[in-house]
């Protein structure tokens, strides 16, 4: 691998950062150190050493060290450069007041907590436009993805965490666990600039008052909690609620994107990425179909858009290297749809297979009149009760705000347990898209375990499930996950790099590759994997 100093990549990240805005000013349609200067306007390349398809974190992590390597990379994107201004000198529009900035392409958000004393009070209809966050439906499971150049670090929690070893070690047995822990978490966390809140601060803050007050209801339970890293820069945090910054995670921003204080993947991989002088971003660029000729050479159908959806071009691009990275959902369905067509006849039936939510299931308590959590939330949580280590129902729940910028008395979690069940993706040919098959049966598991928790903390502290939270009467809502993993794993549709099985030439880098769960939120080890990957195929397929 290209050996990186600390200058050099700075030096990369201001290039890379000064060209991804000086494309948003000029509207342009790719992203790179070289046209950003020179080209107003220009069509994507038609033929091009390596491919990427995808801009979150697996793609970001192999469009850097691809570019470093010196291989002419293009990134093709199907959602926005998010770093223009709107009219009202925002790039993204809030929680409370949600515009078609937010959304991609409906006629109405669809925001995870549905309802409040069940009215629909956080949902807007909306305008059709390439917004930044989706919901894909697929019976009874939908998926919120994050939709532009940065993929899910757009409009993520930002909660960096390193899953625990021994769980790693279970998932992926044939990854050296050594390696992982001693050299690719660590770089993962570094180039993603993860940092931890000042404890002290968080103890007498404001914007942590309901993060403590479930502290204090979970030891009452005999439950440990423990500090959540990030991605979120807590020192702009800080200057939030001392009132000398613009407000973000302070100011009920996380969902719809970030306008300050987020280490998004624009601001550090990717920016280092177009900063190396051979990576472009093509921005609204979406792929839709991959087909491999008898020679090799993979040819993409690729469907150019403006952000009102209207079709502006459908063109080929063709390369000897394509490297997938448009996460579970996206890598997934492209791979089960091209098999099934057999535009990819190679591909093994390991595809499509693997799926998983995280078990994630998202609840609310009800807190009593005397314990507030405060008008004042974080977006962006710091603290979990880590109840892992519980041999029948281990569970990690991220302590959630409620940003309605008022007091409501609900204590709100995202709980990740381990959910055995795995869905698996199908061809539909009636509507010419690869489909996700999970019935509702398969979240029981994921619900068995959040509650036996949770009763734990309502029998200490007196205090009863919201049922007001979900559109109906459900305590636990698991009909959606924040959290899609797997559909393409790791030594089983691939190789224990993220090669293709059956496929030469065709790489594997996103959240696709990771077995369906990883017991904390996944997009470290997301990073760290395909760090760890892409090292090897440089070494190894490059030569
Ligand atoms: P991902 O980041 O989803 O990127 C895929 C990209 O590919 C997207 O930009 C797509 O638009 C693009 N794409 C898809 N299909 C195509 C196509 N055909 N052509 C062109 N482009 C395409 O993939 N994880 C954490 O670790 N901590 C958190 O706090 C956290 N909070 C979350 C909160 C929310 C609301 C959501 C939605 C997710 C959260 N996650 C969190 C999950 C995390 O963002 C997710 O695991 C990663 O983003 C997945 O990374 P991938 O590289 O797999």
């Amino acid at each position: 691998m290209v050996h990186t100093t600390r200058a050099s990549l700075s030096r990369r990240r201001f290039l890379g950062t000064a060209a991804l805005g000086a494309a948003a000013a000029m509207g342009m349609t790719t992203v790179s150190v070289r046209a950003a200067s020179a080209q107003r306007s220009e069509g994507a390349p038609r033929r091009v050493p390596a491919v990427v398809v995808g801009s979150g974190y697996g793609s970001a992590v192999t469009a850097l060290r691809l570019g470093e390597a010196g291989v002419e990379t293009l990134v093709l994107e199907m959602g926005q450069l998010w770093n223009q201004p709107g009219p009202d000198g925002k790039v993204f529009s809030g929680m409370l007041n949600p515009d078609r900035r937010s959304t991609w392409f409906k006629d109405r958000t669809e925001a995870p907590l549905a309802s409040f004393l069940w009215l629909d009070l956080a949902n807007r209809d909306i305008p059709r436009y390439a917004g930044v966050l989706d919901r894909v439906h697929f019976g009874d499971m939908s998926v919120y993805l994050g939709r532009g150049v940065g993929g899910g670090s757009l409009v993520n929690g930002a909660m960096a965490v390193v899953p625990k070893r021994d769980y790693f070690e279970e998932i992926l047995p044939n990854v050296d666990a050594d390696a992982m822990y001693g050299t690719y978490f660590p770089r993962a966390r570094a180039m993603l600039g993860v940092n931890e809140v000042d404890q002290a601060w968080f103890e007498e803050c404001d914007s942590y008052q309901y993060a403590r007050l479930s502290r204090r209801h979970a030891q009452r339970a005999g439950l440990g909690t423990a500090f959540v890293p990030s991605t979120y820069d807590f020192a702009y945090m800080q200057q939030e609620e001392a009132g000398t910054a613009p407000r973000s995670a302070l100011g009920s921003e996380v969902i719809y994107g970030n306008n300050h204080g987020k280490r998004s993947l624009d601001k550090s991989y990717l920016a280092a990425a177009v900063g190396t002088g051979k990576v472009t971003i093509a921005p609204l660029h979406e792929v839709r179909e991959v087909e491999r000729r008898a020679d090799g050479t993979f040819v993409l159908t690729v469907r150019r858009i403006d952000p009102e959806g209207a079709e502006l071009e459908v063109f080929a691009v063709e390369t000897p290297r394509l490297f997938l990275g448009a996460g579970s959902v996206g890598t997934t369905q492209l791979l089960v749809r091209a098999r099934e067509t057999g535009t990819l006849p190679g591909l093994g039936e390991a595809v499509g297979q693997g799926w998983g939510t995280n078990g994630n299931v998202m609840l609310g308590r009800a807190n009593h009149l005397w314990d507030t959590t405060g008008s004042l939330q974080a977006g962006m949580p710091a603290l979990g009760i880590d109840n892992w280590a519980d041999p029948v129902h281990p569970v990690f729940a991220e302590i959630a705000p409620v940003p309605a910028g008022i007091e409501t008395w609900a204590s709100l979690y995202l709980a990740i347990t381990r959910n055995p069940e795995r869905g698996h993706f199908t061809y539909d040919a009636a509507t010419d898209r690869a489909v996700l098959n999970w019935t509702a049966a398969q979240g029981q598991p994921s619900i068995d375990a959040a509650k036996a928790l949770f009763d734990r903390v309502n029998d200490a502290n007196g205090t009863i499930y919201r049922h007001d939270l979900f559109g109906d009467t459900r305590a636990f809502e698991n009909r959606f996950t924040y959290h899609p993993l797997g559909g393409c794993v790791l030594g089983a549709a691939t190789d224990d790099h993220g090669r293709v099985k059956g496929v030469p030439g065709l790489y594997v880098t996103d959240g696709s590759l990771i077995p369906g769960s990883t017991g904390v939120n996944p997009f470290v080890t997301i990073t760290a994997l395909a760090e760890r990957n892409v090292e090897d195929v440089l070494a190894r397929d490059f030569g």
